[in-house]
């Protein structure tokens, strides 16, 4: 039988807090709502879809690493750890498969320290500022560079 191409949709601290977090900056749609929409996008497309939160910086890592040899891509909000973690930086650069940085804000319209990733100079793409579309946009992106593979 042949295996499904899977994808692992990883979010960071604080996203948990989505639908009530900020919504000026983060929406109302709750991470459950984002994460039952990114598993139905997948779906449709033929992929199978893990989804995966944490507010600890060594877990984030950690399913980075198990990522490799059963993910073929990885769609990634770290959250603030985007601008501080070079943990996480480097568990990405060893990662093997498409990755994806995403950011339901556009954090380039925001305040200084938020402009700077670390993490952009070792994933495939970066999309933000599309609220919950943002990783809905990911997955298409995904799915493009998957199909040339
Ligand atoms: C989410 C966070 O939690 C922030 O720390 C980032 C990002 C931006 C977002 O827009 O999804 O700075």
């Amino acid at each position: 039988m042949s295996k499904k191409t899977s994808i692992l949709i990883l979010n960071g601290p604080n996203l948990n807090m989505l639908g009530t977090r900020e919504p000026e900056h983060y929406g109302t749609m709750t991470l459950a709502a984002i994460e039952d929409s990114c598993s139905a996008l997948a779906a449709a497309n033929g992929y199978a879809c893990t989804c995966f939160q944490s507010n600890h910086e060594g877990e984030l890592v950690s399913k980075i690493q198990e990522a490799i040899g059963t993910h073929q891509a990885i769609i990634f909000n770290a959250g603030a750890y985007t601008h501080t973690s070079v943990a996480l930086r480097d568990a990405l650069s060893n990662y093997d498969g498409v990755s994806v940085e995403v950011h339901l804000s556009n954090v380039y319209k925001r305040e200084e320290f938020r402009h700077k990733s670390l993490l952009a100079p070792v994933v495939s793409g970066v999309i933000a500022g599309f609220g919950a579309s943002s990783y809905s946009a990911a997955l298409c992106a995904v799915d493009e560079l998957l199909s040339k593979e």
